[in-house]
């Protein structure tokens, strides 16, 4: 075996030990965790402003805003009403990895959080590695991307448990088939679920709010069992 391939293991070995140390971590607190990845642009930070409306006052969320420069997307999740949000900028790293997400978390008050949003680097390949404790992977996909990105990144729809759609209101201007990229994503993994929304108009988000809601009561009740 090359000395490199050793090496990616090994990093990746101790990735996967602190991983685990965060998902016990946010498991006994009962907090549930996502991890958003997608390309550049395709509306995570939109998405997170508009889930921050309409929730906060539902919900205790904190966030980690990822990015390789600028603490712009912390800045807007502040604006958006985010009471914890915290900017971690990797300075040149493609990926957040769980030593980074391990450094920030005593910067948040895990006794007075119910979910907490990571949103990673736009990049649909390195952030697909790199395990950070969350529950789940959310993949967002816009429609000016190509209906064919599930295939040509397997690997992060795979590993992703759901698949948001978005920019959904711009459809009739681009050559994007929603049954096509659905058909892509499930041939992958057939247990993604998925959500088609527009973060301008708003349509579609009611669906993702119940949902998110849902998985909040569950992972407290998987708490406190009555
Ligand atoms: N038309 C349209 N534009 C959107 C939508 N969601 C986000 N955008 C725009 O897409 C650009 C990138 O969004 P951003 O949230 O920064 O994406 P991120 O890089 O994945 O965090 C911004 O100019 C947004 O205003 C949408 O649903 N429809
Ligand atoms: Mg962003």
């Amino acid at each position: 075996m090359s000395k490199t391939i050793e090496m990616q293991k090994k990093v990746l070995s101790e990735n996967d030990r602190l991983a685990a140390d965060l998902r016990r971590a946010l498991q006994d607190k009962g907090i549930f965790s996502m991890n958003f990845v997608s390309s550049p642009g395709s509306g995570k930070t939109s998405l997170l402003e508009r889930t921050l409306q309409q929730l906060r006052d539902t919900w205790r969320i904190a966030l980690i805003a990822g990015d390789v420069q600028t603490e712009n997307d912390a800045q807007r999740l502040i604006a958006a009403g985010g009471q914890q949000v915290k900017p971690l900028v990797t300075g040149g790293s493609c990926h957040l990895d769980a030593r980074m997400i391990e450094r920030v978390i005593p910067e948040i008050d895990l006794d007075e959080t119910d979910m907490l949003i990571v949103e990673n680097v736009g990049n649909l390949v390195c952030p697909a590695g790199y395990d950070l404790g969350e529950d789940m992977k959310v993949v967002l996909i816009s429609v000016t991307e190509g209906d064919d990105k599930p295939l040509k990144y397997p690997a992060m729809f795979r590993r992703s448990s759901v698949m948001v759609i978005n920019k959904i209101d711009i459809l009739e201007w681009c050559d994007f088939d929603l049954e096509t990229v659905k058909k892509n994503a499930l041939q992958i993994n057939g247990d993604l679920t998925i959500f088609e929304v527009s973060c301008r108009t708003g349509e579609g988000l009611d669906k993702w709010y119940d949902w998110l809601g849902q998985q909040v009561r569950k992972k407290k009740a998987a708490l406190n069992p009555s």
